[in-house]
């Protein structure tokens, strides 16, 4: 008797598009041969847990019906490539967003293998398989890239082995700042890895140009990368092992052209827009808080059930941000009070406008039970968590600041907790580490302030924590700046 194993997909979706269609072919698949639950993650795609070993190969080709594919979602390879969510971001959001795709066709795994295995496609035994890029090998690990589109960082650009930041001038796209060498995760215990925020070392000014770039970044770490300890094998390794101007010395070298210096560019923020927004082109998005991306129906927020009836009226797509959020995007002027009213009449109104300011500016990790790398809850504890932290806010009057509290079952950094105010890393049951200091845009890491806390211990420093900055900050000093700024460095 075979063991009755149960996995997980998640979808390939650069930067986090689905049609009205395909929302309601994943609602569909998640029901049929899943748990039910949609995730939207925090790489801006979707997955669905708890499918047994039979139910692979029709999810998969359900999934293949709609258009939608799981290639390259895992394993050491380009991820999903992300992309600033919101159109409403810039008149130019369109053209940086298809970057998002062009970037992950580029550095798809070029076998058939997919196919063939899930899709029924005739094998050919004497067509070739050379792949130019992974060749026989692969990467050394998992190789991750993000687009952001200035003034917000809600990608978390740097903490991307490879982050483009858009650069706009007149009204025109000029090209990217291209920064390598971010990755957040690190091994209790093993003081040789370390999160690192990406270092931004020049300027691609055409298209082919910046896809030549990428492409060689990757053809760097697979010929220089660590393949002999997989801890110490992303990109950030092999930066920090050459050194910067090395890097760029052997990328220009591959590329044949010279890096531009970097452009200036600023970042302040790191945000979802959530309500109501209208676009350039004068249509409208809702962005709809999704606590920790679980769709799902609850007896207080049919929120699935909601989602779905918006998707039947087929007018509106939906994004998905890096946050786990989601946009109901595109939506004409004539149709705006038709999705209003669905949202209205399920409740998801209410819950995103009644959410805490810091509850909404939160992220959790899957963790327990399903992450076999869990030591700790996450997603399932998070939101009891906030919920004992949103007293002490009010008790401080701060239940207005959108504090960014990130929390992850393991010290992997799925929810990215290192670039975080206040950073929860999971050390065992019920048991984390904190961490204070990141800034609220995702320029700089925080640092470990306490270990191995319980919830009374947590409850305890955070009340301590909050009303020694309200009492001491300077004007306008977010909670993660005063930290950054007070604690003593060690
Ligand atoms: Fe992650 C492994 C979930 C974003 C760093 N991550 C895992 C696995 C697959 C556990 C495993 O290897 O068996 C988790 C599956 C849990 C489950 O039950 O579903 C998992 N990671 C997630 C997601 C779903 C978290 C979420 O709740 O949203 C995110 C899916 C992203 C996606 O759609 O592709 C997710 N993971 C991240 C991020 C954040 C990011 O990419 O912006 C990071 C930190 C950034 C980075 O890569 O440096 C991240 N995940 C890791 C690592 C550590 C990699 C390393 O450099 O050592 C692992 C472990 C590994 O690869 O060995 C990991
Ligand atoms: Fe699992 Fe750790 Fe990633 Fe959380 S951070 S999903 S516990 S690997």
């Amino acid at each position: 008797l075979d063991r009755l194993y149960s996995f997980m997909v998640r979808l390939r979706l650069p930067g986090g598009l689905l049609s009205p269609q395909q929302w309601i072919a994943c609602n569909h698949i998640a029901g049929q041969h899943a748990t039910g639950v949609i995730k939207i993650t925090s790489r801006q795609t979707i997955q669905l847990h708890g499918i047994i070993k039979s139910g692979i190969k029709p999810t998969l080709q359900s999934f293949n019906e709609a258009g939608l594919d799981s290639i390259a979602a895992c394993g050491d390879v380009n991820r999903n490539v992300l992309c600033s969510t919101h159109p409403r971001q810039s008149a130019l959001h369109s053209e940086i967003f298809a970057y998002a795709d062009k970037i992950s066709e580029l550095l798809k795994p070029k076998t058939r293998a997919y196919y063939e295995i899930w899709l029924d496609e005739e094998k050919i035994a004497d067509r070739s398989e050379e792949d130019p890029l992974y060749e026989d090998r692969y990467l050394p690990r998992k190789f991750k890239i993000a687009i952001a589109i200035p003034p917000n960082n809600d990608v978390d650009v740097f903490a991307n082995d490879i982050g483009l930041i858009a650069v706009i001038e007149n009204n025109k796209l000029q090209g990217f700042n291209i920064a390598v060498g971010g990755g957040l995760s690190t091994t209790h215990g093993n003081p040789d890895t370390y999160a690192r925020l990406a270092t931004v070392i020049g300027f691609t000014a055409t298209e082919a140009e910046t896809l030549k770039a990428v492409y060689e970044v990757l053809t760097i770490q697979r010929d220089y990368g660590n393949r002999s300890d997989r801890k110490l094998a992303r990109l950030k390794y092999t930066v920090d092992q050459m050194g910067i101007a090395a890097f760029r010395e052997e990328l220009e070298k591959r590329t044949g052209f010279v890096l531009q210096p970097a452009r200036p560019y600023q970042l302040t923020e790191r945000t979802d827009y959530y309500g109501w927004e209208q676009d350039h082109r004068g249509l409208w998005y809702y962005t709809v808080f999704v606590e920790h991306g679980r769709v799902t129906d609850e007896a207080d927020l049919p929120l699935q059930s909601g989602l779905l009836e918006v998707a039947a009226t087929g007018k509106a797509n939906f994004r998905f941000t890096c946050s786990q959020n989601l946009v109901l995007s595109d939506i004409g002027d004539k149709d705006k009070a038709e999705i209003h009213s669905i949202l209205q009449r399920y409740g998801i109104i209410r819950h995103t406008e009644a959410s805490s300011a810091a509850r909404r500016n939160s992220m959790a990790c899957v963790a327990l039970p399903t992450c076999p790398l869990a030591l700790a809850e996450a997603q399932r504890y998070l939101p009891a968590l906030i919920g004992k932290v949103e007293p002490l806010l009010q008790k401080y009057q701060l239940i207005d600041q959108p504090i960014s509290i990130r929390m992850t079952g393991c010290p992997n950094g799925c929810a990215r907790s290192y670039v975080a105010e206040i950073g929860f890393v999971g050390t065992g049951p019920g048991r984390y580490n904190l961490h204070l200091g990141g800034d609220r845009q995702g320029l700089r890491l925080n640092r470990i302030y306490k270990t191995n806390l319980n919830e009374a211990e947590i409850l305890h420093e955070l009340d301590l924590l909050l009303e020694h900055y309200s009492g001491n900050r300077l004007a306008g000093e977010t909670f993660g700046d005063f930290y950054h700024r007070t604690l003593p460095t060690s």
